[in-house]
């Protein structure tokens, strides 16, 4: 039998989905059933995935993406449990991360006028107005599937969608009725449902932005989300280094740049401070960033002159946005890099050498003090572990091909500093402000990568978020093994120390409790352990660092199952 069902499976499986992390309800009986014929006669759909919680479904699919580069898919219950994907719809639209949503809705009859009609009480409570609206603010298209006769061309024009820029989640949804209906089989041609092609910039655009960084004093480019394509990366390293420019990081989602480059410039998150390469840079190139400086704190000076070059620069979805660029491109970074990197190469005389070597010491010395600098801090405390020693004792523990996902909030800056990535797609954050990601992006990250050590490198407050007893049944039923470190604080930091800055002298300053911290503290490891066999570490000393790490990585590499350090943090 040839159902809507099993068309809407055709299409994901023609679109290149690998996986349908899947939450199952009363409104999934025709697809139930075509999954399991599609097995019984060996036709292939995508790999099944139950996950026993929503936003943990949607973080897996983040993950999967964010790795392959390719938009999987999540199969929830009717507004239920697209309510319970929560905060995870906001990361895929802020990270730009293409996925499908695919919802069932309650039974459109009720007298049994068709197969699939109303038959338990629930698909009364759970007939509601505007199901798609639940999250029309976040996806980039959303639709019903009517009939079976369409079913395949809507998800292909879904997936199409989502896949170009700027990426993001889509949601379709379909009655129970329409789910189960027979139908006949459309083919389409894949190449008809491609993603649209990438975009370039106008040849004068480029000649204008190499002429400018060709005459710079001190050329600035600052990225948050460059690496999502490595071949943006290589090429911005080769513009950088060509020109000697200076690349600063702000915020990164990505692994944008090596940070054993000599323009490398660092990386600026939160800290209350001017940033000073960004504060002496007269060219700056933004690309590939949503908040490539903080006002308040830090900015370029008033006449530095800026471009900015994104796949959606106009940021239509961000109320409050605009930046003192004057001129903004809708371009692809790769794409564009290497177009200006073409043009620099045509402009380039004698008399710009000087002044490339100048900056290139410059930025070389700069480079060095920074380095001695996070040298310095990595250093074993007498007192304790600090995040810093801490996540160099990870660098060296996991290497540089290791893939990290982290979520480590008030440590992030540290994390990205110390980790000191040095190869594309080897570090990824959600790129959205919804905690909970990180496991399921870890999971995620796994099923794409099989043969990767994958790390989640997360606060404790983010470890509750992700629903660590899912990640953890999940991570040991779909054999996705990975290290989790917690960086145990004590509880929720952020909003402890953001409230105590903007009221240095107040209350909450001098109070010993402002309901942020988790005491007595959960055991987390033992959480993993319970849900999913996890390997359980629990750590205070910066001696006990090491050995667990050596412990942990023996879990995941030779006995494929999980592991969690829980790492308690000296109060400093
Ligand atoms: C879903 C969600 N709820 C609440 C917040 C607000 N929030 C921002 S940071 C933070 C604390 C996170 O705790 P933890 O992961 O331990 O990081 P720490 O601040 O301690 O470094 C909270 C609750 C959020 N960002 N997302
Ligand atoms: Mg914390």
């Amino acid at each position: 039998m040839y159902t809507t069902s099993t068309a809407v499976l055709d299409a994901l499986e023609e679109a290149g989905v690998d996986c349908l992390f899947a939450n199952f309800g009363s409104d999934h009986t025709g697809l139930i059933e075509a999954i399991a014929a599609a097995r019984e006669q060996g036709r292939r759909i995508p790999n099944v995935i139950a996950v026993p919680a929503e936003m943990v479904a949607l973080s897996a699919a983040h993950g999967h993406a964010q790795l392959s580069g390719r938009a999987q898919a999540v199969l929830v219950h009717v507004d239920c449990g697209t309510q319970s994907l929560a905060g995870g719809v906001h990361n895929a639209a802020k990270g730009r991360v293409p996925v499908l949503i695919f919802a069932g809705t309650s039974p459109a009859t009720q007298e049994g006028e068709l197969r699939g009609s109303r038959n338990e009480f629930i698909q009364w409570i759970q007939d509601v107005p505007d199901q798609r609206g639940l999250v029309r603010g976040y996806v980039s298209y959303d639709h019903e599937i009517r009939f079976g006769a369409n079913a395949k061309q809507i998800v292909h024009r879904a997936l199409r969608i989502a896949a170009s820029d700027p990426r993001g989640p889509v949601y379709l949804m379909a009655s129970r009725e329409v789910l189960e209906a027979e139908t006949v089989r459309v083919d389409i041609r894949r190449e008809h449902w491609s993603a649209l092609e990438p975009a370039a910039l106008t040849a004068e655009a480029a000649r204008d932005i190499a002429s400018s960084l060709l005459e710079a004093r001190r050329p600035l480019v600052v990225t948050s989300f460059v690496g999502r394509n490595p071949a943006a990366v290589e090429a911005l390293v080769e513009l950088a280094r060509e020109l000697a420019i200076g690349v600063l990081e702000s915020v990164p989602n990505y692994m944008n740049f090596p940070t054993t480059d000599p323009c490398w410039q660092g990386c600026q998150w939160n800290e209350p401070r001017q940033n000073a390469v960004l504060g002496e840079a007269d060219r700056i190139v933004v690309i590939d960033s949503d908040v490539p400086w903080i006002p308040t704190v830090s900015r370029p000076r008033a006449d530095a002159r800026i471009v900015h070059i994104d796949p959606d620069p106009l940021k239509i979805r961000t109320p409050l946005w605009y930046l003192p660029a004057e001129a903004s491109f809708r371009a692809d970074a790769a794409v564009a890099i290497r177009q200006i990197l073409e043009a620099a190469r045509s402009l380039r005389r004698p008399h710009h050498e000087a002044p490339i070597a100048e900056r290139r010491a410059r930025f070389a010395a700069l480079h060095a003090a920074f380095a001695r600098e996070l040298d310095a801090h990595e250093r074993p405390h007498a007192n304790g572990i600090t995040p810093e020693h801490l996540t160099a004792a990870v660098r060296a523990a996991v290497g540089e091909e290791a893939v990290v996902m982290a979520e480590a909030v008030t440590n992030y800056h540290v994390v990205t500093r110390h980790l000191r990535r040095t190869r594309p797609a080897t570090f990824f954050t959600s790129g959205g402000g919804s905690l909970g990601w990180v496991g399921g992006a870890a999971i995620g990250a796994k099923l794409a990568r099989p043969e990767a050590l994958v790390v989640a490198l997360n606060g404790d407050g983010s470890y509750l978020f992700s629903q660590p007893a899912t990640v953890h049944w999940m991570a040991r039923r779909y054999a996705t093994p990975f290290l989790q470190v917690v960086y145990n604080n004590g509880g929720w930091k952020a909003p402890r120390v953001g409230a105590i800055a903007m009221h240095p002298d107040g209350a909450a300053s001098r109070a010993a409790n402002v309901d942020t911290g988790f005491a007595p503290e959960p055991d987390y490891a033992g959480i993993a352990a319970a849900a999913g066999g996890a390997c359980a570490l629990r750590i205070s000393r910066a001696d006990e660092i090491a050995p667990a790490l050596e412990a942990a990585l023996a879990a995941v590499r030779d006995e494929q199952r999980c592991a969690v350090i829980d790492a308690r943090l000296v109060e400093r």
